[in-house]
Order: C-alpha cells, then structure tokens, then sequence
C-alpha cells in the first residue's frame, strides 16, 4: 500500500505557503535577513511545535513567517514546496498566502506575490507541476484590512484565482467579511473559506450562504450535522480535509477517531492536503499514509480523494483530462 500511495497521482487544494516553511530555511533566512527568531536550535523548533490548539500554532507560524523579507525568500520557500510536491507526484497544487502577514509588517504586496509566482512559473516550467494561487484574508483583522488587501490584489489578477479566509475561525465569523467576498465576486474571483475546523458546523452553512463559496476548507465539522452533510453531499461541495493538521491542533485526539473517511463513504467530494506540512509533520504522501494505516481502505478508495481533488480543482476541464 505504501507503494501505491506514493505513486498515486495528487492535487493539493488546501496548503498555506508560509506553511511550508522549514526549520532549515528559517535559520537560513533569519541569518540572511539579519532576523531574530525565538529559536537556536532544530530541537527548539521541535520543542516549540507541540500545540494545543489554533490559536497556539497560529502564534508560531506568524513569527516564523517574519524571517521572510526579499522576493527571494519567497521564490525559495515556494521552490523548496515545489520540489516537495515533485517528490510526492503532486501534479497540480493550489496554494494559498496571506499577504496581510506580510504587508503589516511593511513588505509590499508585490514583493510577495511576484517571488511566489516566479517559483511557480519555474515548476511549471521545470517540474511539470500546475498550480494556481488563492489570497487569503486573515479573518483576525478587520473588514477594512481586507478590503485594502483585495485593491492590492487588483494588479495581480492574471496570477491570483481566487480568495480565501483564514487565521482564528472562533469568534470571527464569515459575517464579517460578507461585502468583501462580494466585491472580490464581482471582480471575477472564485472564493474559499476555512470553516467547521475548530468552529461549529453553522459556520459551513455560513461561509456556503454569505461567502458563496465553491469549496470549504476543512469542513470536517459538518458531521455534526446531519442535514447539512446531506446538502453537501447532493450539491458535491468539496471539503478540502488536512489529517495531520487536525491531530496536531486537537481537532481530533488521534487518526482512528479523524471522520475523513466515513465522510468519504458517506459521498461527499472529501479531499486529503497538508495545510502547513512544515508545522504539522508531513506532505502530501504523508497525510494519505496516515489516514491509510489508521483506516484499512481499498486502492480504490484511496484514489477517489485524487479523483475529487481533481473535479474540486480551480483548473479547466481540458487541464483535468491531463491528470486523469
Ligand atoms: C491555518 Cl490550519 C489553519 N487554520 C486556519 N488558518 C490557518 N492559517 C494557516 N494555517
Ligand atoms: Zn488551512
């Protein structure tokens, strides 16, 4: 089986890129960016990375990300992915980043994007791996951050599909940004939210009825209740669902409790990603290993998540006969 899940053909549709970012290449960017970081060690770093919740890794992953300064740094971090993704015969990834963590603390817009999409265009290019990027809104901050953010984006429409929500999910409601996901409808993007991870099943029906949005990031939450896994089953909504990152958080205590695959079982367009591999202990490969040698499963099974990864993909419907 091991075999098999390492030359499955994947999609990732759910993968923060200032998630990716290694130890390693923290140390190698706090020394070249002149950065103090709160660690000096790999083990420190390991130490640090035992989190009791969202909030607890959150505050980690916003520190780490301060290393990042020059396009460089953020064509390295994405290039690092990138090889990553080769590694574990990802064909296609959507990325996400977070451009308010950067502009706060004084790095354009444009430094950022452009270093991402440079790696991407090189890992097209040299990789063959296809890719698109999705900004998302830090839901922490406030309606008017979100709507400056989205004005910057307004430049880089030929290399951002779409926009998302992410950062604290409690307390800071789908509500809150009902006007800009709208206004950044009207200006052609696609939108996605992360909803149902540590917040109730009602914030899936939010982020579906205020948000519009055409796939749910996380969503594993819906399980509680039962007419709203009934709608997305029918209306074949896809669920971007991040195993190891929900063990780490205390979604769920361990993998044989995860619902990832009674929900597949039950018929809704589940997909298997890593969210922050770095933080959350493994890549794509990983996350279907584990998921695998907690729940027996056939070929089969294992394969549908590619085959709905691949349908929920932002991609047209000729670059999807490529990867089937
Ligand atoms: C995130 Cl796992 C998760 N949840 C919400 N926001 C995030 N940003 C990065 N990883
Ligand atoms: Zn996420």
């Amino acid at each position: 089986m091991n075999d098999f899940i390492q030359g499955l053909p994947k999609v990732e549709l759910h993968l923060h890129i200032e998630g990716t970012l290694e130890p390693e290449l923290m140390f190698e960017l706090a020394k070249r960016n002149n950065v103090d970081i709160p660690f000096s060690s790999t083990e420190e770093v390991s130490r640090a990375y035992n989190f009791h919740n969202l909030q607890s890794f959150l505050d980690i992953y916003y520190q780490g990300a301060n290393v990042l300064i020059n396009e460089q740094d953020f064509f390295d971090l994405t290039w690092a992915y990138l090889l990553r993704c080769h590694e574990d015969n990802v064909l296609h990834t959507e990325i996400f980043f977070d451009p308010q963590t950067h502009t706060a603390r004084g790095i354009p817009f444009d430094t950022t994007v452009n270093g991402i999409h440079r790696a991407l265009k090189k890992g097209a290019e040299e990789l063959g791996i296809s890719s698109k990027l999705i900004m998302c809104f830090l839901r922490h901050l406030d309606e008017e951050s979100a709507f400056e953010t989205l004005e910057q984006a307004n430049r880089h429409k030929d290399k951002i599909i779409g926009v998302g929500l992410d950062s604290a999910e409690v307390g800071n409601p789908a509500g809150k940004f009902e006007r800009v996901f709208k206004e950044a409808i009207n200006q052609g993007f696609l939108t996605v939210a992360h909803a149902g991870e540590e917040g109730p099943a009602s914030n899936i029906r939010d982020a579906l009825s205020l948000l519009k949005v055409t796939r749910v990031d996380h969503g594993v939450r819906c399980s509680d209740d039962p007419t709203l896994v009934e709608q997305l089953v029918a209306q074949q909504t896809p669920l971007t669902v991040c195993p190891l990152s929900n063990i780490k958080l205390k979604v769920f205590d361990k993998m044989e409790d995860h619902n990832i695959v009674h929900l597949l079982r039950q018929g809704l367009c589940v997909t298997i990603n890593s969210d922050d591999p770095a933080y959350f202990g493994g890549y794509m490969t990983d996350n279907f290993m584990a998921v695998a040698n907690a729940h027996p499963m056939s070929k089969k099974e294992i394969a549908q998540f590619t085959f709905n990864a691949i349908e929920a993909s932002f991609i047209s419907d000729k670059e999807k006969e490529r990867l089937k």
